[in-house]
């Protein structure tokens, strides 16, 4: 049997897979604010950071990763588990000193993994994803490079202050002793990688280009974008590597402590959205993943690593070879709900609004979706703005409203995803939003592609799990038949005679966002 694990904003979870039964064999998850509720992190991260900081304590991922195995040991038989890999939320930074290597390598089962490496730290916190605080460090290494498109060209994206490297400028800043005493700094996937394999693990191409560091030209570490971002860095990250190396045997802790086999190995772990681009069955170009959630993202396989002329979009490692973008929009379910709320209505009402309520005004009306900032395009806050047969002034009727806002949300999916260049022969449609049948078939109609959904719950960990199997020797795209199967009746056809219809709303969009945003 094959084990994902998934280090996300809120929890970890572990998918077990057995590709004999072609069945997911177990699936256990621990909460970081319900489980571990003494980090004080109801979320996952730390409340209240100032200046746009957001932090969250890597101690409690150690415990989570505890936590886990024990509740896992309860219902399945861990002595069958022959390889783990796992995913980790993207961005995250752990920082430790020169300790962190031999305290792997001598884990005693009867102590906890926080008692014995949190003494490694040399930053309390880790900073996340969801940070911003680095504005002032992505304009120096900008500026370094000679503008961004230098920066995109090297390293996939612009520099973005939730990105690594910029944190890392901002820690070498604040506090440049601590960070004269890190020997490593390590992503949240190459950190838990280290500590299930007892050594310290590589960063692979999928999470690493999510630094700003990695040049995805020669896959080694950008040494211009290194010296921008902080001296002697080099010594201090470990090397880059394609998914799924096998970093080698699991540590002797988790044999002794937790039941895994001795021959049991660890995988390179990768970063979320590469492991969901794998879970989701979606390695191969042409097929689109979008995922429907508090922020809306989308991402693809690209087949060789073209960036985004106009630093929007990012470009990562996809874990079965080549590349993947990475588009997030952070208008997501935030402008749903805040239209579903504007109107009164509930998610089955603002469902039918979606589709046989307004099926008349298809394309009729336009609206830019975005009801807070937005960061694709990158906007302090610019609307919503709804402009055609009726306005928001003049009480459109809530049909209407909602589609116009659905129409906007995926025409300016699709036009900030023109770059890629990747036609979309499907789209695999995930997350909370994706289960309502009008915003899924308005989906197929803006792309003209059909939309397809999977039984899949956390397509993070099982990526991993199919990345552990494949690392074994097991055939990916075999795996992925078996376990990234669409819902029978779940699918979607698009409606031809709107292709030409969203194909006019594409170009009247992109003229409405010129004109209304600044930087669009
Ligand atoms: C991607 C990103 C998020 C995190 C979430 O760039 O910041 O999707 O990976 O875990």
């Amino acid at each position: 049997m094959f084990l994902g694990l998934d280090s996300s904003t809120q929890s970890l979870t572990a998918v077990l897979i057995d590709p004999v039964s072609g069945k997911i064999a177990g699936q256990c998850s621990v909460n970081f604010g319900t489980d571990l509720p003494h980090y004080n992190a109801p979320s996952g991260f730390i409340p209240g950071g100032a200046g746009g900081e957001v932090h969250a304590d890597p101690r409690m991922w150690l415990d989570a990763l505890d936590l886990l195995f024990s509740r896992l040991g309860t219902s399945v038989d861990l002595a069958k588990v022959k390889m783990i890999a796992g995913s980790g939320q993207q961005h995250g930074s752990v920082y430790l000193d020169d300790t962190f290597a031999s305290r792997l390598a001598t884990l005693d089962p009867q102590q906890s993994l926080t008692t014995q490496l949190s003494p490694a730290l040399t930053r309390a916190s880790s900073p996340i994803w969801m940070d911003t605080s680095t504005g002032e460090e992505c304009a120096e290494i900008t500026a370094a490079l000679n503008g961004p498109a230098e920066v995109c060209r090297r390293s996939g994206s612009i520099a973005i202050e939730r990105f690594t490297g910029p944190q890392i400028r901002r820690f070498f800043k604040q506090d440049p002793a601590a960070y004269e005493r890190t020997a490593q700094i390590h992503l949240v996937s190459s950190f838990m990688a280290s500590v299930l394999a007892g050594k310290p693990a590589a960063i692979d191409y999928g999470d690493g280009a999510g630094m700003n560091l990695l040049n995805l030209a020669t896959l080694e570490w950008d040494p211009d974008l290194l010296s921008a971002t902080a001296p002697g860095l080099l010594e201090k990250l470990p090397s880059p590597a394609p998914a799924g190396t096998v970093q080698g045997a699991v540590s002797p802790y988790f044999v002794r402590k937790h039941g895994l086999p001795a021959d049991c190995r660890v995988a390179l772990f990768t970063g979320d959205n590469p492991a969901s681009l794998v879970g989701m069955g979606a390695t191969a170009p042409g097929n689109i993943v979008i995922s429907l959630g508090t922020s809306d993202t989308f991402f693809a396989a690209m087949p060789g690593p073209k960036t985004d002329p106009k630093g929007f979009g990012h470009v990562f490692g996809n874990p079965a070879g080549g590349f993947m973008s990475l588009i997030c929009f952070r208008n997501g379910s935030l402008a749903r709900e805040a239209l579903r709320d504007r109107l009164g209505l509930d998610w089955s009402a603002f469902d039918r609004a979606a589709l046989s309520e307004s099926r008349d005004f298809a394309g009729k009306n336009l609206m830019l979706p975005f009801f807070g900032p937005e960061i694709t395009p990158r906007n302090d806050f610019c609307g919503p703005v709804l402009k055609g047969v009726s306005s928001f002034e003049s009480g459109a009727e809530p049909g209407l409203q909602v589609r116009a806002l659905l129409e906007g949300q995926f025409l300016n999916m699709r036009l900030h995803s023109e770059w890629m260049e990747v036609p979309a022969e499907r789209i695999r449609l995930t997350g909370g939003a994706s289960k309502n049948d009008g915003i899924a078939q308005l989906v197929a109609d803006v792309f003209q592609a059909p939309v397809e959904r999977l039984d899949v719950s956390n397509s993070a960990a099982l990526g991993a799990a199919l990345i552990a199997a494949a690392a074994a020797g097991q055939d990916l795209a075999e795996l992925q038949k078996t376990f990234c199967v669409a819902s029978p009746g779940a699918a979607l056809q698009p409606e031809p005679s709107l292709g030409p219809v969203y194909q006019e709303s594409l170009a009247l969009f992109a003229a409405l966002l010129r004109e209304t945003c600044a930087r669009a």
